[in-house]
């Protein structure tokens, strides 16, 4: 065993470079020739690789710090003899371009050949991506395709600006040097130098490989808005070839490092939403079919609006709550084939009896609440109706042999659903005091994990605030929700006369996989019976 300190070879002009990308950390085995850090500079960035096999013991830079040729990046316990860490000096021909070494702007017109620059010990690399097509315009040093080698992938440009009419090569062709990669049908560019540029003209120069071992390098890569790579997707050698394993467009996904780099991150949050449905790539969405396929949704893609087009605007990035229950809600709403019956519950005598047993109980503290009643009310129906209180499993339904009952608490960071455990062997009084609190600790942010898990069905309440009847979405796995609304005063007819009655609207929505609609119609009716008269509980 031994230490090591593995250095920045020498990277040609490039004096300072910053560290935008750590590949390894503390206690990582790391073979020989993996890549340790990428750095970058406004003209390539490059992977660093270890000349050693080993266990990185420390990492001596950190993202955004500045390193040169010789500056110590990384401290491996290396198994094997010591390493001379010259080594890597045998990096010289490794050099990327020189900085100041831009092409001379060629001025051609007519068909113009791009061939291969000189790549260094570059044999028979692989096309592995065609950034352009034909017909389409190209600048004067856009990258037209990618090539890779085992150490090293690189963009070559165009040495003429046009139109682009032929690409001569196909994924996965193997090229060399000279060999014509498309053909431009040039125009002459008004900065052009004048002299007369043969049609197979030198490209922009090239990072060359090296001996082993040899950073990678992304030749062309500085990604400055407006640049020559403009709107190429920005990223490191190694995250390219993630992308491609997992058959991600690396055009389509947003860049969260500097500089809008794409990181290995991003190709995983990518993956993410693909897999789970919340994104389709372009080729997916061109694919699906306007009557849908039965495969997935099919949905047409998001419509990107640029909204300050219209008008000033503010962007607000969302709570962690609504991020989190917009998912779930989506699901549920796109999942469940839902219905929603509405129905009224004559609430008068029960409204009565609920603030006259606040005023008895003044003194306790305890607010009676109308939810409170709602709770009990459902729990009643629950048992009356048990398919209201299951859930699904497959093919099965769950029968639950507890009530415990969820209520949608509106706080300023989002709605959250804490939950009245056992709300069948509670009293109306209890309840009311565990919601208050519950009500409180969801306002303060203090509700935990346990305190919104286990329901079995869940009321959501709008009544304090108002309208008339809503569509609640079923909180899965639960089967069904029942949306309550503003009670107010309405003319009742008795059979022989209109009378004022308290009516309180109820919104039941349900899980028709589950519940039929003549079942859900009679859990209303039956819940609107026991509001009306809490007596019948003890029928
Ligand atoms: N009809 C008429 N008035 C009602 C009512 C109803 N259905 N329900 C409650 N009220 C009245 C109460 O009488 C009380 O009035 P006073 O202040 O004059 O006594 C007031 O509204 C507040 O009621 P409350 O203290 O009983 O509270 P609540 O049970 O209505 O609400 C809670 C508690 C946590 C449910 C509520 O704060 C809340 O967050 N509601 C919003 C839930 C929500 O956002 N649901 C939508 C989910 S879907 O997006």
């Amino acid at each position: 065993m031994a230490l090591l300190d593995i250095k920045v070879p020498d990277i040609g002009d490039f004096e300072e470079v910053a560290v935008i990308e750590l590949l390894v950390k503390p206690g990582d085995m790391v073979r020989a020739e993996q890549s340790l850090i990428t750095v970058e500079s406004d003209k390539a960035s490059m992977e660093i690789p270890s000349s050693q096999a080993g266990v990185v013991k420390e990492l001596k830079v950190r993202l955004g710090d500045k390193v040169k040729e010789g500056s110590v990046i990384v401290v491996l316990e290396s198994e094997g003899a010591i390493v001379a860490p010259q080594a890597a000096s045998a990096l010289a021909s490794a050099a990327p371009a020189p900085a100041s070494a831009a092409p001379a702007a060629p001025a051609a017109t007519g068909s113009v050949e791009i061939r291969v620059p000189d790549i260094g010990d570059f044999k028979d690399v692989a096309v592995i991506e065609l950034l352009a097509k034909p017909g389409e315009a190209v600048k004067l040093e856009q990258s037209l395709i990618t090539v890779e080698s085992d150490k090293a992938s690189m963009e070559i440009p165009s040495s003429a600006a046009g139109v682009l009419k032929e690409l001569k090569v196909r994924l996965g062709d193997k090229v060399n040097i000279g060999d014509v990669i498309a053909v431009v049908e040039a125009v002459a560019a008004a900065s052009a130098a004048p002299a007369p540029v043969s049609a197979a003209v030198g490209v922009t120069p090239v990072p060359v490989a090296a001996p082993t071992p040899a950073p990678a390098v992304t030749a062309v890569p500085a990604h400055q808005p407006g640049g020559a790579s403009a709107g190429l997707p920005h990223a490191s050698p190694s995250v390219r070839k993630f992308a491609r394993e997992l058959g991600v467009p690396l055009n389509e996904v947003r860049g969260s490092g500097p500089k809008g780099r794409i990181t290995a991150e991003d190709i995983q949050k990518f993956t993410q939403s693909i897999m789970t449905g919340t994104l389709q790539t372009k080729a997916q969405a061109a694919k699906a079919p306007a009557g849908g396929s039965g495969v997935g949704l099919d949905l047409l893609p998001w419509p990107k609006v640029d909204f300050a087009k219209f008008g000033p605007i503010e962007r607000k990035e969302l709570s962690r709550i609504k991020k989190i229950s917009g998912a779930n809600l989506t699901r549920n709403a796109i999942m469940i084939p839902a219905v929603t019956n509405h129905d009224d519950a004559d609430i008068t005598e029960l409204e009565s009896f609920r603030i006259s047993t606040n005023k008895e109980h003044e003194k306790s503290g305890i607010k009676v609440t109308l939810l409170a009643f709602l709770i009990k009310a459902c729990v009643a129906a629950l048992k009356k109706f048990p398919e209201f209180n299951s859930s699904l499993d497959g093919d099965a339904l769950i029968y639950k042999q507890y009530w415990h009952i969820g209520f949608a608490a509106d706080t300023p960071n989002g709605l959250v659903v804490p939950v009245i455990k056992d709300a069948d062997k509670k009293g109306i009084l209890q309840i009311s005091q565990e919601m208050s609190e519950l009500a409180k600790k969801a306002r303060d942010g203090k509700l935990g994990p346990a305190d919104m898990s286990g329901a079995t069905f869940t009321i959501s309440s709008l009544g304090g605030i108002g309208g008339r009847y809503f569509t609640p979405i079923i909180n899965a796995p639960e089967v069904a929700i029942l949306g309550v609304c503003k009670s107010q005063m309405e003319p009742v007819w008795n059979g022989q006369e209109f009378v004022p009655r308290l009516i309180l609207p109820l919104s039941l929505t349900w899980d028709h996989r589950v519940i039929d609609g003549a079942a859900a119609a009679r859990f209303n009716a039956y819940l609107g019976q026991i509001l009306a008269d809490f007596r019948r509980v003890l029928l």
